[in-house]
């Protein structure tokens, strides 16, 4: 088959598009919602020119009109997730009816727009109040994350068909405990090993009280998986890109799929191999069955042997060849490989979607009013045929959502730059779908994608 040639999805397979609460939602503190740890991480510094989510894509006020335009570019799913602090704001079982409210009308305008709702109940903006306590650092607030699952699930699982758990365990442990570009901003690998842990038990104990609510939901957890390949043949590069994808993809996808963490880990993280971390029974717990996996999809990297760098010795690099405006490797191809990963690795048969894939841009109006995103169209062009040669080899593929739908609170970099397939006028708050919009439109209606 060409590049270009016409390819077909399978009937029911799913268009959809992605959001996450502190990107679009505004209204930071409307009805009784508490603090997140992104409202402080943002006022003491942490994010590009102070941005923060107080205003965003005032989504929490625009929903309604959000999902008509949704319903009218053809989407049959949209996933986004609860803001944890908006249902418990000290995220410790003391429950805010009004934020209840609130996701209740988001929950039934999603369902009159024919939307399947796909919730995460964890994108990020813990509970400021159980940051105070240690945050993931500490284990308990796995066990506030299953209760908070719990009440959440009991009073909307009558409409959510599809639950995640956590989005990309792997950024907020090492974006924000490792890096400290993310919140809370702690530059600790050590911590970010406790961290990946902690989040991996919250998984876990999620999964039974979901279903103890929902009997018939569909669990699943989201994770990015990276590409990494190494920088040359040497066993020093070879060592260093294994690092590399044990910290971004085995940590997560091992405990889940196996029930172990990958060995060649603990040299780097003994924490998991110590029970004061990994108690007995916890990858148990972690490994309890699921329905279906979710997987982000975004970084390319190719790793090279480098002393410098503490403890796993690893630089990471962009690829030869395009980069995104942030500088990473651009690479839709990719894709192909990521979505056969879980199989090749780990045996796993679990239906997948991509829950999110994107093209960060610095898109603009044009003076005919229009937003032109051709190399976003592009690279789904290309990235949607990597999927397809993927489920042509047996993965079983069962959607796919655009990140995102509207131009958002880019976490550290801001609104410095766009993922929209909608453009948001964030003066105005005016919407312009993209071309990217009308383009993914046709793919929804055709169920696949013309010849090139
Ligand atoms: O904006 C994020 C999203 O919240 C999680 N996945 C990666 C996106 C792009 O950086």
């Amino acid at each position: 088959m060409k590049n270009s040639d016409a390819i077909e999805f399978p009937d029911g397979f799913i268009w959809g598009a992605a959001t996450a609460a502190y990107q679009i939602e505004g209204s930071r503190s409307a009805d009784g919602g508490g603090e997140s740890i992104w409202d402080v991480f943002a006022r003491n510094g942490g994010t590009l020119n102070g941005d923060n989510g107080d205003i965003a894509a005032d989504h929490y006020r625009r929903y309604p009109q959000d999902h008509r335009l949704a319903r009218e570019l053809g989407l049959r799913s949209l996933r986004m997730s609860f803001s944890w602090p908006r249902i418990s704001p000290d995220g410790s079982g003391t429950l805010n009816p009004a934020g209840f409210d609130h996701y209740d009308r988001v929950l039934d305008s999603l369902l009159e727009n024919e939307l399947t709702p796909m919730v995460t109940l964890y994108h990020w903006d813990l509970p400021q109040a159980l940051q105070d306590k240690g945050g993931w650092l500490n284990r308990d607030t796995a066990h506030r994350f299953a209760d908070y699952a719990a009440s959440a699930t009991r009073h909307f699982g009558d409409r959510v068909p599809f639950w995640i758990t956590t989005n990309e365990p792997w950024s907020c442990a090492f974006l924000g405990y490792a890096r400290g570009l993310h919140a809370p901003g702690i530059r600790d690998y050590h911590a970010a090993g406790v961290v990946a842990h902690n989040l991996n038990l919250a998984h876990g104990l999620a999964v039974p009280a979901i279903r103890s609510n929902v009997r018939e939901a569909q669990v699943g957890v989201v994770h990015c998986l990276q590409v990494i390949e190494p920088f040359s043949n040497s066993p020093a590069d070879i060592e260093a890109a294994m690092a590399v994808d044990g910290e971004a993809n085995g940590l997560f996808l091992e405990p889940l799929l196996k029930g172990s963490y990958p060995p060649h880990m603990f040299q780097y993280l003994p924490c998991l191999c110590d029970e004061k971390t990994v108690k007995d029974g916890d990858l148990e717990c972690i490994a309890a069955p699921i329905d279906f996996l979710g997987l982000n999809y975004y970084v390319h990297e190719v790793a090279r042997f480098d002393r410098t760098i503490p403890i796993i010795h690893a630089q990471r690099m962009a690829p030869l060849g395009p980069l995104t405006s942030i500088g990473s490797g651009l690479s839709p191809d990719g894709l192909e490989e990521i979505l056969l990963k879980p199989v090749r690795d780990y045996g796993s048969s679990l239906p997948i979607y991509i829950t999110e894939i994107g093209y960060l841009f610095n898109d603009y109006i044009n003076p005919e009013g229009t937003v032109n995103d051709s190399a976003r169209i592009k690279y789904y062009d290309e990235a949607f045929r990597a999927a397809h040669r993927a489920m042509k080899q047996g993965v079983d593929l069962r959607g796919i959502y655009a990140w995102t739908l509207l131009d958002d609170f880019e976490w550290d970099s801001g609104y410095s730059s766009r993922y929209g397939i909608v453009f948001v006028e964030y003066g105005t708050q005016n919407r312009i779908p993209k071309d990217s919009a009308y383009w993914l439109r046709d793919v929804a209606r055709r169920n696949g994608l013309a010849r090139g």
